[in-house]
Formats: structure tokens, sequence, C-alpha cells
């Protein structure tokens, strides 16, 4: 029997997954988070619009709810954000069996080691994914510009044999050994970045010039927190990584901008936070990320939004 891929999440990655996988005519099906939402997804007679360089298809994709059966899920892809994660998956976890397994597609670090501590017994992979999404709709997602998706076992295993079926779907990616220094890459880029376009509220292509004298000294502490997790680059290497995806998504809302402009709760905590945590767990001093940390809350905070 083909395997059927059930997406965890109706937010812009959910929805781009599941069109690209719909697509190719791969079996897949969007979990949806409440009644209400898997309502309105069928009064629209279940169509997922995918709007891609102007153009915009309509497919047709099945949606349920965690409770709406009891066959098991044996691939779960989950893309819900970062804080999200927990509730979800306890939402599906009497679906899960001890061969069940689940990618997490969620950005920055510590909900990732969260779930591999309650779900012990099922393989959990790791991914980090550079597409630019967003939502017009409910039902609509745009494709804002490809990027590259990098998969990997946290406990070193072999590329499990159902990720073809991403290959199907047209999905650029690749399998990473090393997965968790190649997260800790992602989450130096997305503290460099997404902190200073939510403050300023500015696109990705202005965080030089927004984030001005203090951009060098956050960079050589984010450079340092990465030596201390064992991730071996130099500090030009670094900028220059940075650099090049300011400019590669310079006309980009960064997914933290995106999630104010929505009145979205943040990923702050998996991002600042979980780097500040650590920071101080090592025993390095890092007082311009600190002072990022703590601008980016009080400003969350006049926006009426959590600062975890
Ligand atoms: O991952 C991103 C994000 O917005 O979260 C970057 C790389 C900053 C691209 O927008």
């Amino acid at each position: 029997m083909p395997d059927v891929l059930h997406i965890l999440g109706g937010g812009s990655l959910g929805l781009l997954w599941a069109s690209r996988c719909i697509q190719a005519g791969i079996d897949c099906r969007l979990i949806l988070h409440t009644p209400a939402a898997l309502q309105q997804w069928h009064s629209r007679e279940d169509a997922l619009l995918f709007e891609q360089q102007g153009a915009t298809r309509a497919l047709k994709a099945p949606a349920e709810l965690a409770d709406s059966s009891p066959a098991p899920i044996n691939k779960l892809i989950v893309t819900t954000k970062a804080w999200a994660v927990a509730e979800a998956l306890e939402s599906v976890a009497p679906r899960l069996n001890a061969d069940s397994e689940l990618l997490l597609l969620q950005n920055g670090l510590g909900s990732q080691q969260a779930v591999r501590l309650r779900f012990p017994t099922q393989r959990v992979l790791y991914a980090s994914v550079t597409d630019g999404a967003w939502k017009r709709a409910a039902n609509h997602v745009v494709w804002a510009g490809a990027g590259q998706t990098t998969l990997g076992d946290p406990q070193h295993g072999p590329a499990p044999g159902w990720l073809s079926l991403l290959t199907t779907a047209g999905i650029d990616w690749r399998w990473e050994q090393n997965m968790l220094p190649a997260l800790w890459m992602k989450l130096a880029i997305n503290c460099a970045i997404n902190p200073v376009t939510a403050l300023h509220d500015c696109p990705n292509g202005q965080v030089l010039e927004r984030a001005g004298p203090m951009f060098a000294p956050l960079l050589a502490e984010l450079h340092a927190l990465l030596a201390s997790q064992r991730v071996s680059l130099s500090l030009s290497e670094l900028t220059q990584r940075v650099t090049t995806v300011i400019q590669a998504t310079a006309s980009n809302s960064s997914s933290m901008r995106q999630d104010v402009h929505a009145g979205r709760r943040t990923e702050i905590d998996f991002i600042l936070g979980y780097a500040c945590r650590t920071a101080r767990q090592v025993g390095l001093s890092t007082p311009v990320l600190d002072d990022l940390h703590r601008q980016l809350q009080r400003h969350l905070a006049t926006l009426g939004l959590p600062q975890d």
C-alpha cells in the first residue's frame, strides 16, 4: 500500500507542502486544528489554492481533524509554528504507533528536542526549510520563493525510503548527516535577521542598514555561540552566509515580521530565547544578543503579543 502523508498544520508551510504533494499525485491529508477550520475548509469544497508566479491553481485537498478518524498515522509531517507543536502532536498521539515517523519542519530549536523526549519510540526527523510562503486566505498559499530543505536524523540514522515522495513532489531536499549543527546554523541566521525585521518593520533586504553598528558584534557573538555547539566556520564565513541570505531574500518579510503583522505569537523563544539560554548554559557572555532579545520582548509587549 502506498504511503499516505499526513500534514499537521494548515499554515503557509503546511499548505505549501500539501499543494506540492497533491500536484504530484501523492496521497496526502491535511490535519486542521479546529472544527471551525475544518468546516470552513469543507465549505470551500476542499479547494486548496496554490499560487506561484502570479498563476493560481485550485487543488482538491482532503482535510480532517486529529480525532476525525482512528486510522493510524504512519508518516506525519509537522508544519505548525514551534510553539504549537506540543499541543498539536498531543492531539494526534492516539493515532501514532511505534513505527510512525515524524518529520519536524519548525524554525529555531527547542521544540524538536521536546518532541523526541515525548515520543521516544517513534523515529523523529528534523528539517530546515528555506522556501518563502505566505497565505492570502485560509485556503490560499503563495509560494514566494523556492528554497531548499535539509533533512536529517538527530541520531544519525539513514534517510528513510519514503523521502523519495518529496522528490516526486519536486521538493528540493538533501540528507544531512549532522542535522543539529545545520539547525544551529539556521538559528544563527534567524537570530541575525528576524528580530531586526520585526523591530524595524522592514523586509530582509534592509537588515544591514537598520541594524547599524550592532550588527558586527551580534555576528561575533553568534559565531562564538556556534563554536560552542561545534559548528565550525570562521566569522567571515558566517558574515558571508548571513549576507547571502539577506540578499537572496531581500524583498521577503521574515517569518517573524509576518507573525507580527498577523498579530500572531512569534517564535522568539525558539530563536533568540533558545540562543540566549544556551549562551548562559555554556558560560558565554552575549550582551548584544541579550539586548536584542529584551528589545524585541518590549516591542512585542507594546503590540500586545506574547514575549515568549
Ligand atoms: O528563515 C527565515 C525566516 O524568515 O524565518 C529567513 C531565512 C530569515 C528568510 O526570511
